[in-house]
């Protein structure tokens, strides 16, 4: 178990916390990422996820929205692009078909999947086909972490050979592992770890003193962020980050922990400028990353 620091973060973790990057370089070099996240009732998740995507340093973001969004979200930040999913009008992932994300994937270096994206009948099996369907990195996040929660059949998914990173709080977490909150947040570390080696993934179990648990049980600590980070939508912001960072070529360890470090350290910036911690919103966050 490694506390993390920019020292580990080298030696340890094998990158440069500040990701230096070449002089003659271009866009393409950084990847590009496909966010799948947002319906009618909470489409800000989706936006925080990708726009923190963008400021993650991968060279392009599109965002994937329920297709009768689309024009009430054009150009809210002009740097992503919106890719509308069919919906028949609905507004949300009811009608959407998982072939259709699963193009969409197609050419980019990460998925991430699940902030405010909602819940449906056959859900489960929706994101089933999107696992097994798509050899890019994943981050999965949010409805999409209850959705796997609630498959019966989760332990016949296949192992996915790409990075694949589990963003739950608490809660979250408790659903997954089939424990209480309480439970969880008493042995937080071998709540992930237990997790993450059993079923082949990084798991980040957030809060404060993030817990990430490599597929191998390796253990890393995260000490950066403080408290006005429990406000709605700072876990969106991180789930953008890491695919941001998966989509740069980044391991799932790797970028699960250089991901939570930089965003607990945005955290801090953000609420230094600030008066009162409880005044900070996620937002902010992405402002300082
Ligand atoms: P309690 O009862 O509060 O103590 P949910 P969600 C527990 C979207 N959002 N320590 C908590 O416990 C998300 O992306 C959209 C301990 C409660 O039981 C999702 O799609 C926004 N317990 C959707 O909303 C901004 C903890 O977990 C449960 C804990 C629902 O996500 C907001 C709550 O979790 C939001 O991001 C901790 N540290 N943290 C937007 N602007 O569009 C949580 N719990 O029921 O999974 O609800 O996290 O709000
Ligand atoms: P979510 O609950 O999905 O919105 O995620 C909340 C985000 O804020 C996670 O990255 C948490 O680690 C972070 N966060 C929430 N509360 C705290 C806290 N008290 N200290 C540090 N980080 C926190
Ligand atoms: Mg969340």
């Amino acid at each position: 178990t490694y506390e993390v620091d920019k020292e580990v973060l080298k030696s340890h973790i094998g990158i440069d916390p500040s990701m230096e990057r070449a002089a003659d370089t271009h866009k393409g070099t950084y990847g590009h990422v496909l966010v799948a996240a947002g319906s009618k009732a909470m489409s800000g998740a989706g936006l925080l996820s990708a726009t923190a995507a963008l400021r993650g340093g991968c060279g392009l973001v599109s965002w994937a929205v329920p297709e009768s969004l689309v024009p009430s979200l054009m150009s809210r930040q002009p740097e992503l692009m919106l890719a509308g999913v069919a919906d028949e009008g609905c507004g949300d992932w009811t009608k959407a078909d998982p072939r259709e994300l699963l193009s969409l994937a197609q050419g980019k270096q990460a998925l991430v999947i699940g902030p405010g994206m909602g819940r449906w009948e056959g859900d489960g099996a929706w994101l089933r086909a999107i696992w097994e369907g798509t050899e890019i990195p994943l981050v999965i996040d949010a409805d999409a972490l209850n959705m796997i929660a609630d498959a019966d059949d989760f332990a016949s998914w296949a192992v996915r050979q790409a990075p694949t990173v589990l963003t739950p709080h608490p809660g979250e977490m408790a659903r997954l592992a089939d424990l209480s909150t309480r439970d969880v947040q008493r042995d937080r570390i071998e709540a992930a770890r237990g997790y993450a080696v059993k079923h082949g993934v990084t798991v980040v179990l957030k809060g404060a003193r993030t817990v990430c648990a490599a597929a191998e049980g390796e253990v890393y600590i995260n000490v950066t962020g403080n408290a006005g980070m429990a406000t709605g939508g700072a876990g969106d912001v991180l789930a953008g980050v890491i695919g941001s960072l998966l989509a740069q070529g980044l391991t799932g360890r790797q970028a699960a922990v250089l991901g939570v470090y930089w965003h607990g350290e945005a955290g801090d910036r953000a609420a230094a400028r600030r008066q009162a911690p409880g005044s900070l919103i996620a937002g902010d966050i992405i402002a300082e990353l």
